[in-house]
């Protein structure tokens, strides 16, 4: 009997160790007449043991390509996190994707819980950060009658007051939760009841709101993760870069390359209609972002690619973006400058609209990309704009769209590939007068 008890004693000691109790949760461990029950307990905890989870999400009108932005930011928090916390192993849960305002194609069906790795290349961020999918972390993080509780949500508020005035300060303020803030649902007994990325099985233990300025790393004190093994923060977006632009920013987005099978979707466009190869081209990179090579000597398929940005942005945008007409006008001067016949359009303008293009400029080869139902069916609409991006990030010079991120982000893809910056950093303007820049946001190696 003895005998038994110190093995259990042993047994429970092993399993409780690396999971950091709280008191209560220490005196139950060490109560020996308690040690089947904490026994039963320890063997859930050996599950997760030092695992902490971090997960979030974007205010919803967001596009895709400024979520992207939100996932470098925590990317890059976590990356510091893991490296100067050794106690707890960090993993961020990726928010599936769903249910964009910018997603329009009906005949495929609802576009919602897609998996990160429809997009975007899962080792290939792993090397960056730990990093899992949700419906893996549903799987692997102890549930109760098939629910989920995460322990804690911080939902993240501007501070109105700031914007008001203009005196912008580092902020990071618990606060009563309005109904307000709450808007998706109301609270129910202290429970936040949206359900977030459409899993009516993921509940919340505690609902925090937060009134927050400042940088993400200053998030890094409320995660508290002797008390929560699981940390959810909603409207992550108003969470600042840490350091934009830096060479950290730089790895974690280097480590974003997409799925493969989109690269060679694209690829395999270039080849047939664009005469585009990276060999000819000398846009060959290694597969592995980690061995990137500081270059600037890509060159590019023998093509001009446009990003024509309309729909909301005729609208958000009026005073820059230019007419069909002027945007045509512009493309031509600048394929007669670098005596190019081939324009290669990613745009989200309608078919209509992209006929007019095509008239204004009948001298040269004008195509866009069309997905096949399969290649729609499989990779919906997010998928296609990759692809269009990817297209873009390959031609020999690229003219995109005045503060659009989906411009941004074919820039920053030509930055890793190697382009000279000229080539690059240009947008369409709204007349021949009036032009902004989007600015030189030039790698850092
Ligand atoms: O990506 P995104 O945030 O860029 O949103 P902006 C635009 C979305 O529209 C893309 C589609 O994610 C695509 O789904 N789209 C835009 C395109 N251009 C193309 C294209 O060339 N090809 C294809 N296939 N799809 C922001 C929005 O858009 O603009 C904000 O996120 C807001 O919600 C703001 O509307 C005004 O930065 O361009």
């Amino acid at each position: 009997m003895l005998n038994l008890l110190c093995f259990k004693i042993l047994y429970l000691i092993l399993f409780c160790i690396d999971f950091p109790q709280t008191a209560t949760e220490n005196a139950f461990c060490d109560e020996k007449d308690q040690y089947e029950e904490a026994d039963k307990r320890c063997n859930v905890q050996s599950h997760y043991s030092r695992n902490r989870y971090i997960l979030y999400d974007v205010n919803s009108p967001e596009g895709f390509n400024l979520r992207r932005d939100v996932y470098i930011r925590v990317a890059v928090f976590i990356k510091n996190l893991v490296k100067q916390d050794k106690e707890f192993k960090w993993k961020l849960v990726l928010p599936p994707w769903g249910n964009l305002y910018h997603w329009r194609t009906k005949q495929i069906g609802p576009q919602t819980q897609l998996p990160w790795s429809l997009f975007f290349d899962i080792p290939s961020l792993q090397k960056y950060i730990p990093v899992i999918e949700m419906h893996q972390f549903i799987q692997e993080y102890p549930s109760e009658e098939k629910q989920t509780q995460l322990d804690v949500i911080y939902v993240l508020q501007n501070d109105e007051d700031m914007f008001r005035t203009g005196k912008f300060e580092d902020k990071n303020e618990v606060i009563e939760c309005t109904d307000e803030s709450l808007t998706y649902n109301k609270p129910e007994s202290n429970r936040y009841n949206r359900y977030f990325w459409g899993y009516s099985n993921v509940t919340f233990g505690n609902v925090k709101c937060v009134k927050f300025h400042g940088m993400i790393s200053d998030l890094r004190r409320n995660l508290m993760p002797t008390v929560y093994r699981s940390v959810m923060f909603d409207h992550m977006e108003i969470a600042l870069h840490d350091s934009y632009g830096s060479h950290e920013y730089w790895r974690a987005r280097c480590s974003m390359r997409y799925n493969p099978e989109l690269y060679s979707i694209a690829n395999e466009y270039r080849k047939h209609f664009l005469n585009s190869t990276d060999k000819d081209d000398n846009t060959e990179i290694s597969n592995d972002w980690t061995k990137k090579k500081n270059k600037r000597d890509a060159l590019g398929g023998p093509y001009l690619a446009v990003h024509l940005r309309r729909r909301d942005f005729l609208v958000g945008r009026s005073s820059t973006v230019p007419t069909i007409e002027s945007a045509a006008s512009q493309v031509k001067k600048t394929m007669d400058h670098f005596g190019l016949k081939l324009l290669f359009v990613a745009t989200d303008t309608t078919e209509e609209e992209f006929n007019n293009l095509k008239d204004y400029l009948f001298e040269y080869t004008v195509l866009r990309f069309i997905p096949s139902n399969s290649v729609l069916n499989k990779f919906k609409d997010g998928g296609v704009a990759i692809i269009d991006q990817i297209i873009c990030s390959y031609a020999r010079y690229f003219l995109g769209t005045y503060e659009s991120t989906f411009t941004f982000r074919i820039q920053e893809d030509r930055e890793i590939i190697g382009f000279p910056t000229e080539t690059t950093f240009n947008v369409l303007c709204k007349d021949t007068k009036k032009c902004g820049s989007n600015g030189q946001w030039e790698i850092v190696w």
